[in-house]
């Protein structure tokens, strides 16, 4: 069987009442981005629950000397924001995993064309072996922007089994794509919704994530 993309949808009480929160129009822009930060946090959570690199070693308590499982500082950790929606993510993100590096990448989408250009990138020349690379893209629509994420990244030397990505609201099209060109990837949303609309927005989506968070 060839290999298929992996996504998964947690199932956290606080996943879901944030992502209810985020979605509610009448939620306002203040909460709006405590919402994503949450949810940045969360799925960062689940996303190194099971599969990151730690070491074994021991440690002295106070009482007796103890096993001990550590997260091995050896191994690079890289997150990327796909700007500026990604942006909101990122607090959440940080929290979990302060010593990663963050490696900023923005991304703009024609309203029309919906083709995106890259306005900014400060990704490394390229990874070291072993990076595990973490991209907060809070919204997958069309596929457009975090396939243009992944060549950038994929040319990188990244190794793409190691490579997760951290969505809010998924939609089809882009998992397709995503399934097609990079099938050993993984992906962590808090739900895979039905489609996008003309303007590729998805429905019901929670709207534009880059606008809400930054009241612009
Ligand atoms: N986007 C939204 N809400 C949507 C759909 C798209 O905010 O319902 C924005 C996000 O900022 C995201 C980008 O970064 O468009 C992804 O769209 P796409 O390239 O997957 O179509």
């Amino acid at each position: 069987m060839p290999p298929q993309l992996r996504v998964y949808v947690p199932d956290h009480p606080l996943i879901k009442h944030w992502l209810g929160v985020a979605r509610d129009v009448n939620t306002p822009g203040v909460l709006f981005k405590t919402a994503m930060s949450e949810l940045g946090r969360w799925l960062t959570y689940e996303a190194t629950r099971y599969w990151f690199p730690t070491l074994e070693t021991t440690v002295n308590s106070p009482l007796a000397p103890c096993n001990a499982t550590l997260i091995n500082p050896e191994i690079p950790i890289a997150v990327i924001p796909i700007l500026r929606a990604g942006l909101s993510l990122l607090d959440g993100a940080q929290t979990l995993l302060p010593v990663a590096s963050i490696y900023h990448l923005g991304l703009v989408r024609d309203e029309e064309t919906l083709e995106n250009t890259c306005y900014l990138n400060k990704l490394p020349e390229k990874f070291a072996p072993n990076t595990q690379i973490i991209i907060l893209e809070p919204m997958l629509a069309t596929g457009g922007s975090i396939m243009t994420a992944m060549q950038e990244i994929a040319q990188r030397e990244a190794d793409i089994s190691l490579v997760r990505i951290i969505s809010v609201v998924a939609a089809p099209p882009a998992l397709q794509q995503l399934n097609t060109h990079y099938p050993n990837l993984n992906v962590y949303t808090a739900i895979i919704d039905e489609g996008i609309n003309e303007q590729g927005y998805i429905v019901p989506g929670l709207g534009d994530a880059g606008d809400r968070a930054f009241g612009t």
